[in-house]
């Protein structure tokens, strides 16, 4: 069976077909179209998630996987939330927006969220799961792996940066780790 994994990050993509590439899953996975574009209307991750797997399944009358992740800075009241993607126009731009809006206030705690959702080919949505991961903002970027605002978010159970850390320990304990790793199960259990 194929799986259309729907995102047009690349950096979340090599991840998630990380996650997907299990000797117990059968499913041959495929890159959405660059094309398909599907606008995040929803209020939560995990409404986001659901939208972009239905919508990408329902298009291509196939099974699709998508995932809706972000930042919640506790200082900014949770921003930029489900706004992370839209928070700037380039992974540095975001990095230094979010360091400008803290400033050097000593409250630098901060969590990451990843929902993933899987729809049928009828759009149905058959599987959405939760991840989170908690973490601090620091004063500066730090480590050159991963995307996104890996830099500057520091996970003190590993005293590192999401940047920092060698693939396998960001795959072991971030947000989307956390999340793959409730629905993978459940994805073994869907396939014939
Ligand atoms: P798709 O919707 O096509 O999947 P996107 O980048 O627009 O791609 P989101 O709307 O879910 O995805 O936005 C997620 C934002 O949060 C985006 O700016 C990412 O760089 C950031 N992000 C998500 N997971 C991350 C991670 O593990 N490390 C660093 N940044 C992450």
């Amino acid at each position: 069976m194929r799986l259309i994994v729907a995102t047009s990050n690349p950096g979340k993509l090599k991840e998630m077909e990380a996650y997907l590439t299990d000797p117990e899953l059968n499913w041959e996975l495929a890159l959405k179209p660059a094309e398909l574009d599907i606008e995040e209307t929803g209020e939560t991750f995990l409404a986001n998630a659901c939208l972009k797997a239905s919508q990408v399944a329902k298009a291509l009358g196939e099974w699709a996987i998508a995932d809706d992740s972000g930042l919640r800075v506790n200082a900014l009241n949770g921003a930029p939330g489900i706004y992370s993607a839209r928070y700037g126009t380039s992974d540095q731009n975001r990095i230094e927006r979010l360091l400008a809006e803290l400033g050097d206030t000593p409250n630098r705690g901060a969590e990451f969220v990843c929902a993933v959702a899987i729809a049928q080919p009828d759009g149905a949505i058959v599987l959405q799961t939760e991840g989170i991961c908690p973490g601090e903002i620091l004063q500066a970027p730090r480590g050159t792996g991963g995307f996104g605002y890996d830099p500057i978010f520091y996970v003190p159970s590993q005293s590192m940066t999401f940047a920092e850390m060698p693939a396998e320990v960001k795959h072991a304990v971030s947000h989307r780790g956390v999340a793959f790793q409730a629905l993978l199960p459940q994805l073994k259990q869907l396939q014939p």
